[in-house]
């Protein structure tokens, strides 16, 4: 990270006047280009003010502060023997760590992430042993800690060459979960 860039995601938020973050860890892009796409549609279709984050730019020892009236994404590529992409190496060694703790002090038996609210889509392939072992393993983790998950944990496949149709499937009742909990009207479509 560039010195002076903050790595406090809350921070971030609030100066930006954001209350969702999609936050990608991707390795060649794709999972990046997912996240610019959940962005963009939480903000044309839902009205949710949004932003696209590489996890490597963050610090996540906060993320028991996260405000429970905004949305966290997590878009999550799989490599390797079920292991992250470089990009989620630290995030994902933090939010697996055995003695795990937050900057207030709250420990894993506090349920520390009680207030947060996310969203997770995972890229992966099939032919691979460990498959979408990234997402699987967040999404453990994230609800072990007191996490809430607004719809299912989605799985995308390359391996079966059906990445956009299982994002497109997933993503309809993602969307309707997440506007019932955080009481968003979908906008009308406009053409300009
Ligand atoms: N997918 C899995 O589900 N499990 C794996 O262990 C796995 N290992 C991979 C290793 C390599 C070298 C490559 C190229 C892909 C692997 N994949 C695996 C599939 C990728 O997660 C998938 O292609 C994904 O779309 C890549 O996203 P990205 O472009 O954001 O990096």
């Amino acid at each position: 990270a560039k010195a002076g860039k903050s790595r406090n995601i809350l921070e971030k938020l609030d100066e930006s006047d954001k209350n969702c973050v999609v936050f990608y860890g991707s390795q060649t892009g794709t999972a990046e280009d997912y996240a610019s796409r959940i962005a963009k549609e939480g903000h044309s279709r839902f009205g949710l003010n949004t932003m696209v984050a590489d996890l490597e730019d963050y610090d996540f020892d906060n993320l028991d502060q996260f405000p429970d009236d905004k949305l966290a994404v997590f878009v999550l590529a799989t490599y390797g023997e079920g292991e992250p992409t470089d990009n989620a190496v630290e995030f994902y060694e933090f939010i697996n760590s055995d003695d795990i703790s937050f900057s207030e002090g709250a420990s894993a038996e506090d349920k520390p992430l009680a207030n947060l609210k996310y969203v997770a889509f995972g890229l992966g392939n099939n032919t691979y042993e460990h498959y979408n072992s990234m997402v699987r393993n967040v999404d453990k983790a994230l609800t072990k800690l007191g996490g809430t998950r607004l719809g299912a944990a989605g799985e995308g496949d390359d391996g079966a060459g059906t990445m956009e149709e299982d994002f497109l499937a997933w993503k309809e009742p993602m969307w309707t979960a997440v506007a019932e909990t955080l009481g968003l009207e979908e906008r009308e479509a406009v053409y300009e």
